[in-house]
């Protein structure tokens, strides 16, 4: 925990050596008010991302972190599944969907195989279905509401987080209602949460240059609420390390913020590393590690009304995201299972770590594990209580 002040010999408060140093490097303003809760500027932001003291960023970041939640750090056990790579949406960074010309093949996957996709972990405890995909718009509204029913009918107890704002719109334009309808649609055939993709970064320059056929910052944002105004929770990404510039990093942090104000509808916030790897950005050079740090540091800074900021071990290898629960991130994601956004034509790449490589990771990096699901409720605190007893019903066999 941060020792902020010390009382003196003569019981005068005096600074701790950490204080000092956050104030010698120039950000005693922001540190003063982050130790008294007060809202960071857009300029706060700024300076921060300007700053090169990686180390006084993550010590303000870590004592908000700490404040929040202690010593624990979150992981899920979850699995990602990708329905198509058909998408029209030609966005200039991604390396997933299926391209005429050298890339992956295009795929749809029907029902039944996503039933199969589910049932091949049958025996392990998974709590959360991540599922999301290209804008396909061969897909009629009926796929989407049968997807979504088919792996609750799979996994009753496990939470469908699916469908990004984008991928919402499309399924409100395939089934000609409103977009409000068709989401308490979803929620009856089992949508559980919405995950935080497409999100990009919510700035109108990077929207043209990117991504200009999804959604820009002003239809996200306006998706999102109206998802948030009938009870589902979401998170929100954003993709860096690409054209963005560092103000419009903390522009996107500072519209996240206003939307979460208004409704507390967003859980967690994650900083997508953007991999340029068989992208139309290939030239553009990875994040570095104190990038990745500083901006989930300046993230759990800026982002005071979120209640999460997660460390996606996959985009920033599982070594820098265990820094980065010293840095102000409290959740490292999960097991994951596979991961087809990015790496698809690496095979070699690591897609998934057993719940012990996460349990290990956490440990390591002075944390306390808790195993959550997909709306963090605890499932189980691994330190704390006595390992679950193995499941004695098992999960219905489904030819
Ligand atoms: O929206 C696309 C990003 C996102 C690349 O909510 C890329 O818990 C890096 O949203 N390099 C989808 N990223 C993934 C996503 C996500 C991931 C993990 C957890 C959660 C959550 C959400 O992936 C897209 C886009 O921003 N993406 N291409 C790329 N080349």
């Amino acid at each position: 925990m941060v020792a902020a002040q010390v009382a003196g010999k003569n019981g005068a408060a005096t600074h701790s050596a950490m204080d000092r140093y956050v104030e010698r490097v120039g950000l005693g303003d922001v540190w003063e008010k982050v130790r008294a809760g007060a809202r960071l500027s857009y300029d706060d932001g700024v300076r921060l991302y300007e700053s090169q003291e990686v180390t006084a960023i993550g010590y303000m970041a870590n004592f908000v972190r700490e404040q929040r939640h202690g010593d624990l750090a979150y992981f899920v056990r979850n699995q990602h599944i990708n329905y198509t790579n058909i998408c029209a949406k030609d966005c200039k960074f991604c390396s997933f969907y299926a391209k005429k010309k050298n890339g992956p093949k295009a795929y749809e996957l029907d029902v039944d195989a996503i039933r199969q996709r589910v049932r091949q972990y049958r025996d392990v405890p998974i709590t959360e279905i991540h599922m999301v995909g290209g804008i396909n718009p061969r897909l009629p509204y009926q796929y989407y509401l049968d997807i979504v029913r088919a792996i609750k009918e799979e996994r009753p107890n496990a939470t469908v987080k699916a469908f990004t704002m984008i991928e919402l719109q499309q399924i409100a334009r395939v089934a000609e209602k409103p977009l409000r309808e068709v989401i308490l649609e979803l929620m009856d055939h089992g949508l559980g949460a919405l995950p935080g993709g497409g999100a990009e970064v919510l700035t109108p320059r990077v929207h043209e240059e990117l991504y200009k056929k999804k959604l820009d910052w002003r239809d996200w944002l306006d998706t999102a609420r109206v998802a948030h105004s009938v009870g589902l929770k979401s998170n929100a990404t954003m993709l860096y390390g690409h054209i963005e510039t560092l103000p419009e990093r903390v522009e996107h942090f500072v519209r996240l913020r206003e939307l979460q104000d208004e409704t507390q509808g967003f859980l967690t916030f994650i900083p997508l590393s953007f991999d340029p790897q068989n992208t139309e950005l290939s030239h553009v050079a990875r994040s570095t590690g104190a990038d990745d740090l500083k901006t989930i540091a300046i993230a759990r800074l800026m982002l005071d009304n979120f209640p999460h900021v997660k460390a996606f071990w996959m985009m920033i290898t599982p070594p820098v995201a265990q820094f980065a629960l010293r840095y102000g991130a409290d959740d490292i994601d999960g097991t994951i299972m596979n991961y087809e956004i990015t790496h698809v034509i690496d095979p070699s790449t690591r897609q998934s770590l057993s719940m012990e490589q996460l349990l290990a990771m956490i440990r390591e990096a002075g944390r306390v594990p808790v195993e959550r699901d997909a709306l963090y409720n605890v499932v189980h605190r691994w330190d704390v209580e006595a390992p679950p007893a193995p499941r004695t019903t098992a999960l219905p066999v489904l030819s």
